[in-house]
């Protein structure tokens, strides 16, 4: 019987006190760093997910110190955040202390799953000893000018009360407590991203910006696409309109300049600067001050929403001129344009644009058709009139530029607009730069000052950190509580020595997770951020594992701050990530996303009180495709068991000889398994770990003796290891071994041994079945031409006729086409 609470219990406790896992820099050996998400480490423990996630990277790292690589394999806590303060507010009890209960669950149950961390290499970022570098960061970002605060329409929720990351408002709603996000005007801290979106030279260095970055990694294409989108670049160009009878402009952006004599109304946001400029000039005033009213309180998605009735009012008393026909055309106010894109302005196309044409056809506004499919020489009115013609095509009515393609049309429209100096070729991003300042306590305090002679101080370097307080009260009031903590506030000017106050915001919690990937190869250090010399060795990281819904925010953020430290010279390189991969979803026993309400959460805790760690652990791996959503099936855990349960009974006294067939099944099982595992693909590892298994149960069955030897049978161990660590590390010592299985190398399998098997390769002459020949499984496609070419069958179909080509699925057939 495997007593699986017992053994792995005792190995968990001898590989912590053997000091197993430390992490080894023998300089002569290539080094690898597999990193996995850190978590956040709430009051329920870990969940099906980390285990899934946290599973494949120890399988990873495993595997990797067996292939001879010095594996830096560390795991830490993504501790600031709401949780624990919400939780806070709700018991009074303090955020550090539910944070300390938290990471020591959070390290037991890790322990219990047999991860292979370094506990040596650990981060926290709550801890003073931790933020004080983020403090320090944001120090670098402020003395570059990359942080700064400025009055902005920010992101509100009244729930959490706290400004919003743009990318933490998902569909207009806070992506933490649901609540619908309103529009505020706040002074609030700024990180410079958007400085970072192109390449840039910097003291003669070529840096790589987000966007061309993201060439050179290798990263799920779904995530490469969802960066590059939330990034949005927009290639097109700026066009002034004069205001007749002012000295105003209106400046607009568009990406179709060739739609331009289509232009029949200029459009401006509600909070468009001219507005308030122009109001004397405006006939209609009170209706436009009506409408400014009604559209304040709106939210940016009720505004943008397609299926909603665009509104708008126009500004009576006032005319746009097109700069190509010197036409006069109306100027609207109407809040589907929004003040923070582009220009705040827009030149409306309603016949080339779906927005323009709904709105033009409420407030009966000329539509004027320029652009035709190409092989339609006049539009078609009624087609028009129903939906926009937003493709490319043909100009048509638009002066000298009629008959050109879009293309060409903006590149020579472009050329103009340069000449006369109306307008120019203009690039725009959908992205903003990230607000990084809270209103809440359970994060790492903004180290700058106030005074009222100096202004904005930033703390000294030696100074740091700017400790959290303690006394404070955490209930939100929608100032940061900070602000009421007199201990935190007792502070003297760093410059003349008088009275000041402290920046009560703190930071975004994404903030902190930054930067810890590189905090790890040194996260005792209080001197610097980390001794440059072991960043150079175990930076940057070669394999990164955690969730897609992670796609933008965190992995943007982190690119983001390494091009910083890359530019101001604290790292060498331009990506953190060399290779990310994202496990799925693991939903419910019913299909349904795990979750408290609808009871179909599984326990790691009691699923490994059940069946152990081991079990846990290859049953995660064997669900299915590692990036796949998959269901939970617990009739799926106990057959894993049954599995482990005969390994473990092969183990007990164990005596065999071999046979050639299983011992050339066992070298081909340790190359699959070898590529499968460097490739992610576990669940197809553990298939051929168990035909093998079966193969030597029926071998035994049949013949009363084990078919391979005691030297085979360890072979096959080694394999499995990174999948089942305690049983493995158990069946090692009971053949005899003293050392640790994870000391061992990766057993190397014999080319000659895996070649034997063949196939039956079909031969075809154009399509049509003329042989099969028996040929070596992994026979190459020159050798099966040639085989075929020496066949008399198929030397009859050949003859005097061309082979045109050969069509050749490895182990499968070859088809000659010929004519
Ligand atoms: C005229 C036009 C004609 C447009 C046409 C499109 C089609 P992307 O690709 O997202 O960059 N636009 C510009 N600024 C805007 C703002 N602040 N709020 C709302 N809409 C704005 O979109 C660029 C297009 O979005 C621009 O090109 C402009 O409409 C609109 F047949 O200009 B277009
Ligand atoms: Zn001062």
């Amino acid at each position: 019987m495997y007593n699986h609470q017992e053994i792995e219990k005792k190995w968990q406790d001898r590989w912590l006190d053997g000091g197993l896992y430390k992490t080894e820099t023998d300089r002569a050996k290539p080094k690898y760093y597999i990193l996995d998400m850190f978590p956040y480490p709430s009051g329920a423990g870990l969940h099906a997910g980390h285990v899934e996630s946290y599973t494949a990277t120890d399988i990873y790292a495993r595997y990797y110190r067996a292939r001879g690589f010095n594996v830096f394999h560390p795991q830490g806590f993504d501790s600031f955040g709401l949780p624990a303060e919400n939780y806070a507010i709700k018991t009074g009890i303090s955020p550090v202390e539910t944070t300390k209960k938290a990471i020591e669950t959070f390290t037991k149950q890790m322990n219990s799953l047999g991860l292979s961390y370094d506990w040596e290499k650990t981060v926290n970022t709550s801890d003073p000893a931790y933020y004080k570098w983020t403090q320090w960061l944001f120090l670098l970002m402020y003395k570059n000018g990359l942080a700064y605060k400025k009055k902005a329409q920010v992101n509100w929720c009244a729930s959490c009360q706290t400004v919003l990351a743009n990318e933490q408002v998902v569909d207009g709603h806070c992506e933490r407590c649901g609540n619908e996000v309103i529009q505020k005007d706040l002074e609030q801290w700024f990180f410079k991203i958007t400085d970072f979106i192109e390449d840039q030279t910097y003291e003669g260095r070529q840096l790589k910006g987000l966007l061309n970055g993201l060439d050179e990694i290798d990263w799920p294409s779904s995530t490469k696409a969802a960066q590059r989108n939330w990034i949005g670049r927009s290639v097109g160009a700026e066009i002034t309109f004069k205001i007749k009878g002012t000295t105003e402009i209106i400046k607009v952006f568009t990406t179709r300049v060739d739609t331009i004599f289509g232009c029949t109304y200029v459009v401006l946001a509600p909070e468009h600067s001219l507005v308030v400029n122009l109001k004397d000039k405006i006939t209609n005033w009170s209706e436009v001050d009506r409408y400014l009213e009604m559209t304040e309180v709106k939210t940016n998605l009720q505004r943008t929403d397609l299926n909603k009735d665009k509104t708008g009012v126009v500004l009576a008393g006032l005319t746009a001129v097109n700069p190509f026909n010197q036409e006069e055309i109306k100027i609207y106010l109407a809040d589907y344009v929004l003040a923070s894109y582009g220009t705040g302005a827009v030149m409306a196309v309603p016949a080339h644009d779906e927005r323009d044409l709904e709105f033009a056809k409420k407030y009966r506004l000329p539509i004027k058709i320029v652009i035709v499919p190409n092989d339609q020489k006049t539009p078609d009115r009624e087609l028009i009139f129903d939906s926009a013609y937003t493709a490319e095509g043909i100009l048509i009515n638009s002066g000298q530029f009629t008959g050109l393609t879009s293309a060409a049309a903006r590149e020579e429209m472009t050329k103009f607009l340069i000449n006369s100096q109306q307008g120019q070729a203009q690039i725009n991003y959908r992205l903003r730069d990230w607000l990084v300042s809270r209103q809440r306590y359970w994060g790492a305090p903004i180290p700058i000052i106030y005074c009222e002679q100096c202004g904005e101080v930033p703390v000294p370097e030696e100074s740091l950190p700017v400790l959290l307080p303690t006394d404070v009260d955490f209930r939100p009031t929608g100032e940061s509580p900070l602000k009421y903590s007199s201990s935190f506030q007792q502070v003297k000017c760093p410059k003349c020595g008088a009275a000041a106050r402290r920046e009560n915001d703190t930071m975004d919690t994404f903030v902190c997770s930054s930067w810890y990937y590189l905090r790890y190869v040194d996260c005792q250090n209080s001197q610097a951020i980390a001794d440059p010399d072991l960043l150079k060795y175990w930076l940057p990281v070669d394999v990164y594992m955690g969730g897609a819904e992670h796609a933008v925010m965190h992995l943007l953020y982190v690119r983001f701050f390494t091009k910083v430290l890359q530019k101001y010279g604290v790292v060498s390189f331009n990506e953190p990530f060399l290779k990310l991969r994202h496990q799925g979803i693991i939903l419910g026993e019913d299909g349904n996303k795990m979750s408290k309400s609808k009871g179909n959460v599984v326990n790691p805790d009691e699923l490994i009180a059940g069946h152990g760690a081991d079990a846990l652990r290859l049953y995660e791996m064997f669900m299915g495709p590692l990036e796949d959503m998959k269901p939970w099936s617990s009739r799926g855990i106990i057959g894993i068991s049954r599995f482990l349960e005969k390994i473990y009974n092969l183990g007990e006294n164990f005596s065999g000889a071999d046979d050639q067939k299983i011992v050339a099944l066992l070298h081909k099982t340790i190359k699959k398994v070898g590529e499968d595992i460097e490739n992610f693909h576990y669940n197809t590892a553990i298939s051929a770990l168990m035909i093998f298994v079966n193969n030597l149960g029926e071998y035994k069955t049949k013949n009363n003796v084990w078919p391979v030897s005691q030297n085979n049978l360890e072979k096959f161990i080694l394999i499995l290891a990174s999948f089942a660590p305690h049983l493995t590390e158990e069946l090692w010592e009971k053949l005899g071994h003293q050392e640790s299985i994870f000391k061992s190398s990766w057993p190397e399998y014999d080319p000659q041994l895996i070649k034997d098997e063949t196939v039956n390769l079909v031969i075809s002459v154009n399509g049509k079945l003329r042989a099969t020949l028996e040929v070596a499984a992994d026979i190459s496609e020159v050798e099966a031409i040639k085989l075929a070419a020496e066949n008399e069958t198929i030397k009859k179909w050949l003859e005097g006729k061309e082979i045109v080509k050969n069509i050749f699925v490895a182990g499968k057939l070859l088809n000659i086409v010929v004519k």
